[in-house]
This record gives C-alpha cells, sequence and structure tokens, in this order.
C-alpha cells in the first residue's frame, strides 16, 4: 500500500461481465482534466451532481461510447476528492476501453479499496465503517446487510465515544495531580476513579460480548446434525437445503463424507453440516466417517441431535448424547409419521435448549425447526440488541485496552504513583483508537483495505 494518494485513480465499480450499463469511477484532482480529454464535447466544465450525457473517445480519438458523466467535487463525494462517475454501456470491451482511455490521459489504475481508503485518509469515514461498507458490499443475507448499515452509521464508535470521554477524564484528573506535585490524589478521590474505571472496563466487556452475534451475522452459524445412523439427519439436511442434495436410504451409514451447505434461515447465515450416524461398531470407512461427525459436532455453534420417534432410545443414542452434551443443542424427534416409541431420559430433555417434532418424510413442522435455529442460534438478535462489534481485529482491540484498563485499575487501588495510572490509560485509550482508526499503522490499514474488491 504504498501507493501514492495524490495519483488520480480509476477503476471500474461494476463487476466484470455483460450488464445493462456499467459504472467506472475516477477520484483524484485530475478526474476533471482527464474527462475532458476523454470526451468530445466536455471540456471539463460540468455542473456539481448534475448528470450530463457526453461521447467518450478512445485512445485514437474515435467515438466510443456515448455516457452518463456525474461530478462530485471534493470534499463532498465519497472519497473527499473530485469524484467523477462514468455510466457506459455494460459491455466489458466499452469499459475496457474508457478505462485505457483514462490510463493513457494520466490515470491510475485503483487498488482493491483504494477509494475507501481515501475515504478514511480525508476523514470520511472511520476504520469502523470502513469496513462496514466491505461487509455492506460482501453481504448475502437480508441480516448481514441491516448490521452492515447499523455499522456504517457509525453504530460501534458512538458506543465508543462515551467510554473514551470518561478515560481522558480520568486521565487528565490524574494528571493535573502529577504537574502540582502538592496535589496528591486523596484516597477516596482513587476509590471513586477506581469505580469510574471499573465501569467503563465493564461497558468494554459488554461491547466484546456483542462479538459472539457479530461473529456469527459475520461469518454464519455452524449448524451440525448428529445422531445414530439411519434417525434422518440427511433428511432433515434436505428439508432445510429445501433441496435433495443428500443421497437418502434405508441402509443405516449412508452418509460417510459430512456434507456442508451455506444457506439463509431467516436472513441468519448459517453453514449447515450433514454427518455420518454416529454408532461405536462399524467397520473402517464408516469409523472414518464417524470420527469426523464427532469432530465436526465439537466445532458447531449449535447441534440438532437427531433421534428417531418410532425407535427406542439406545446406547447409541445416549452415546451422542454424551458427545453433543457440552454444546447447545436443538432435540430433533424425527418420524412423527409412524408409531411413537421413543422416551427420552429427563436429563436428555432438561439439557436440551428446545425440543421439536417433525416428520422430514412429510416435511411436517419444519418451520418450527427453522425458527428454533434461529431463535437459539442468535439469541442476541431476538433481544434486539444486534452485534456492536462484527469483526476480529475490532474485538482484539477492545479485549487489549479492557487489560490496559485492568492494569490501569490495580495500579489505582495498589497505591502505585498516578504515573503509572495515566501511562496504562493512555495506552488503553490508543487500543481503542485503533478500533476507529485514530491511532492507526500503515499496516493494519494495507491488512484491512486488501479486502476490498477492486472498484470500492
Ligand atoms: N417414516 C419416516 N421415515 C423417514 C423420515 N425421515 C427419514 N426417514 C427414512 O429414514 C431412512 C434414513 O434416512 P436418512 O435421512 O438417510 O437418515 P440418516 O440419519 O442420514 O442416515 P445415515 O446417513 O445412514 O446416518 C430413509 O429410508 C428415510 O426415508 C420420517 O420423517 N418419517
Ligand atoms: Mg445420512
Amino acid at each position: 500500500m504504498n501507493a501514492d494518494i495524490h495519483e488520480t485513480i480509476v477503476a471500474p465499480s461494476t463487476p466484470p461481465g455483460r450488464s445493462a450499463l456499467a459504472v467506472v469511477r475516477l477520484s483524484g484532482s485530475e478526474a476533471r482534466r482527464i474527462l475532458g480529454r476523454l470526451s468530445a464535447d466536455c471540456d471539463g466544465d460540468l455542473e456539481a451532481r448534475r448528470p450530463r450525457l457526453v461521447t467518450l473517445l478512445d485512445v485514437d480519438e474515435q467515438p466510443l461510447d456515448n455516457a452518463l458523466i456525474t461530478y462530485f467535487p471534493g470534499p463532498r463525494s465519497y472519497t473527499g476528492e473530485d469524484v467523477i462517475e462514468i455510466s457506459c454501456h455494460g459491455s466489458p470491451v466499452v469499459t475496457q476501453r474508457i478505462l485505457e482511455g483514462c490510463l493513457a490521459r494520466g490515470a491510475r489504475l485503483a487498488e482493491p479499496g483504494e477509494f475507501t481508503l481515501r475515504a478514511f485518509l480525508h476523514g470520511k469515514m472511520d476504520l469502523t465503517q470502513a469496513e462496514a461498507v466491505r461487509d455492506l458490499i460482501e453481504s448475502q443475507t437480508a441480516f448481514q446487510a441491516q448490521v452492515a448499515r447499523e455499522q456504517l452509521e457509525g453504530k460501534l464508535s458512538k458506543k465508543l465515544q462515551p467510554a473514551r470521554h470518561e478515560l481522558i477524564e480520568i486521565a487528565s484528573h490524574l494528571e493535573t495531580a502529577l504537574e502540582f506535585v502538592e496535589d496528591d490524589v486523596a484516597p477516596e478521590t482513587r476509590v471513586q476513579l477506581s469505580k469510574r474505571l471499573a465501569t467503563v472496563r465493564d461497558q468494554l466487556c459488554d461491547l466484546e460480548a456483542s462479538y459472539e452475534a457479530g461473529r456469527i451475522i459475520h461469518d454464519g452459524l455452524t449448524v451440525v446434525l448428529a445422531g445414530k445412523p439411519n434417525s434422518g439427519k440427511s433428511s432433515v439436511f434436505n428439508r432445510l437445503l429445501e433441496s435433495e442434495r443428500a443421497i437418502v436410504t434405508d441402509v443405516p451409514g449412508t452418509t460417510r463424507d459430512p456434507l456442508r451447505e451455506a444457506i439463509d434461515l431467516r436472513g441468519v447465515p448459517v453453514l449447515l453440516v450433514d454427518t455420518a450416524g454416529i454408532r461405536e461398531s462399524a467397520e473402517s470407512v464408516e469409523r472414518a466417517g464417524i470420527a469426523r461427525s464427532l469432530e465436526h459436532v465439537s466445532e458447531a455453534d449449535l447441534i440438532l441431535f437427531v433421534v428417531d420417534e418410532s425407535r427406542r432410545y439406545s446406547d447409541e443414542d445416549e452415546f451422542i448424547w454424551r458427545n453433543v452434551q457440552p454444546k447447545p443443542f436443538l432435540m430433533v424427534r424425527n418420524k412423527i409419521d409412524l408409531p411413537s416409541r421413543l422416551v427420552l431420559p429427563e436429563q436428555v430433555e432438561a439439557d436440551c435448549l428446545q425440543m421439536i417434532s417433525l416428520s422430514a418424510l412429510l416435511g411436517e413442522n419444519v418451520d418450527e425447526l427453522v425458527e428454533g435455529i434461529v431463535k437459539h442460534g442468535l439469541p442476541e438478535a431476538e433481544k434486539g440488541e444486534r452485534a456492536s462489534v462484527t469483526n476480529a481485529r475490532q474485538k482484539r482491540c477492545l479485549e487489549e485496552a479492557r487489560s490496559w484498563l485492568e492494569r490501569a485499575g490495580e495500579a489505582l487501588a495498589g497505591g502505585m504513583s498516578e504515573e503509572f495510572v495515566v501511562h496504562d490509560l493512555r495506552k488503553g485509550l490508543e487500543s481503542l483508537g485503533r478500533i476507529t482508526g485514530e491511532t492507526t499503522t500503515e499496516d493494519i490499514l494495507a491488512g484491512i483495505f486488501s479486502s476490498f474488491c477492486i472498484g470500492k
């Protein structure tokens, strides 16, 4: 990311391929001049935010396309610089030639995320908002899009504001005491400051905890089907997918390799995993499948423990329950279309989050299962308190900040000199500043923006 921020950049903002329209975007001080040289009937005298139809020329000065140009003068533009958006016909050949035309007239091809990087560097948005732009573009479910949108409006930054103010105040208080040596902080003031510090620390803890929901919204909820052979896991899997993805037969041990599919359950992204039926004695291929099933169980966010309503609860079920039980799980009583023989041990009933009776064969009550997955998989969302912390980077910064505050708290309580406390508080503030990008390094920025697509 050694790109020169003073150069004018250009990139297609729409995906490659054929479409009715495509957009090419220019940003930088030379944008208007470049457009003037690119068009036959416009010398760059563009009105702000008023689209205008112009004829674009290729590198040989031959007419190339009629395009609609919109000029956004800086600083009131996405990047904070002069921006020109060219809406042209959506042929890859046309966009390529427009790009070449811009490059020949002095623009440079933008790097991934460079438009947003410039927006950040020009103070148009902070780092959490820049990350939200990426998340919004990458969102695959309505829920992901909604959370990204909230973040784009500065949700996390706003939530951090009071904590930062409070820390600055506490630090200034102690600094004043340092300046005026005779003004030692009285013990009762120390106690009071400790309390205020603890409150801030708790706020940061709450934010950290919201990452659990954030992670699920961002990466998806891993839901694993587990149960003994023939209980109907693959049938349930197919029902949730609404397609005959997995092979279903009446032969126990049908599924060998785990199957994974990404689905959208009421806006929640879910990675659904069908596994081999778990039983103790089996031949080697099946045993390998079972070993994988157990691995998947240990990595799941939520387990659907499938039992056969038409059969008695067996040692096999008990063995699975022991593996499943440390995790949050839903009891899926499948095959309710058959006469019931199943009696679950009290403990199993007590441990599960919810019991759902259904028939995968007939597709009965599958809706209730979907509801259960969404409800228990994403409890934060259910309470209406959505993720404020949406990625691991933000969470790491919060953890760092919290541990500095803990040190500061100990120093304060331990009667250490104000100097140490202030040092730790400043470090904590620095960590918080990294979340929004106020304190940050080139490497961090490069890491974030390189994951963007070209043209954003
Ligand atoms: N009557 C009835 N049969 C079902 C139901 N669900 C599944 N089955 C039947 O049960 C048998 C096993 O179904 P699968 O979905 O392959 O079971 P599984 O748990 O994936 O089995 P393995 O992959 O061998 O572990 C098939 O013959 C299904 O048609 C149901 O709700 N009612
Ligand atoms: Mg199966």
